[in-house]
């Protein structure tokens, strides 16, 4: 009963998303719908949107691997994409991000930004960031904590795969 519920929520939401694309088109503004766009033609289609996101929510839960994520699963993860963001803009691997490693990958437009950015993070004295100064930057506990509670629509405590699924179709419905 409770499953068929979700699933019907879930469609609901699906065929909520088809309209948004559809009306997306065309608009010169970033939509968040970009970001599944795998096929680079201009919108996401739902397939595109819930296979990116079963992908990652395979990733998320893992342990244990039960269909369910849990706030430690998320938090873990979401630790782990914070060091693999470290390892990646450390290209020459010396353990610390200088400011031309961490510029290298901004668009012109931000490189100002990130240059602030970069100075208020390089608080250690070292020449660069270390990985504690860059974890700073990333998603601090207040937000995963809200992050969890808006994926954990049940509030059984934890995130099911349908409640991740249909995510950004409800951030969507909420924005418009
Ligand atoms: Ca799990
Ligand atoms: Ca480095
Ligand atoms: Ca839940």
């Amino acid at each position: 009963m409770k499953t068929s519920q979700l699933l019907v929520t879930a469609l609901f939401f699906a065929a909520m998303a088809l309209t948004g694309a559809a009306h997306a088109q065309g608009k010169h503004h970033r939509d968040p719908v970009e970001k599944y766009d795998k096929d680079g033609d201009g919108q996401a289609t739902v397939d595109e949107i819930l296979s990116a996101r079963a992908a990652k929510f395979a990733e998320i839960d893992v342990s244990p691997a039960d269909g369910f994520v849990s706030f430690e699963e998320f938090n873990t993860w979401l630790g782990t994409r914070q060091t693999e963001r470290f390892t990646k803009l450390d290209a020459d691997q010396n353990q610390l991000i200088s400011q031309e490693e961490f510029l290298a990958t901004r668009k012109e437009k931000k490189v100002d930004l990130f240059t602030r950015v970069f100075t208020l993070a390089a608080t250690d004295g070292t020449a660069g960031l270390s990985a504690d100064e860059f974890g700073v930057l990333g998603p601090q506990t207040g937000q995963i904590i809200f992050r969890f509670a808006s994926l954990d629509t049940d509030s059984d405590g934890k995130v099911s795969q349908i409640e991740y699924l249909v995510a950004p179709f409800n951030r969507k419905r909420h924005r418009n």
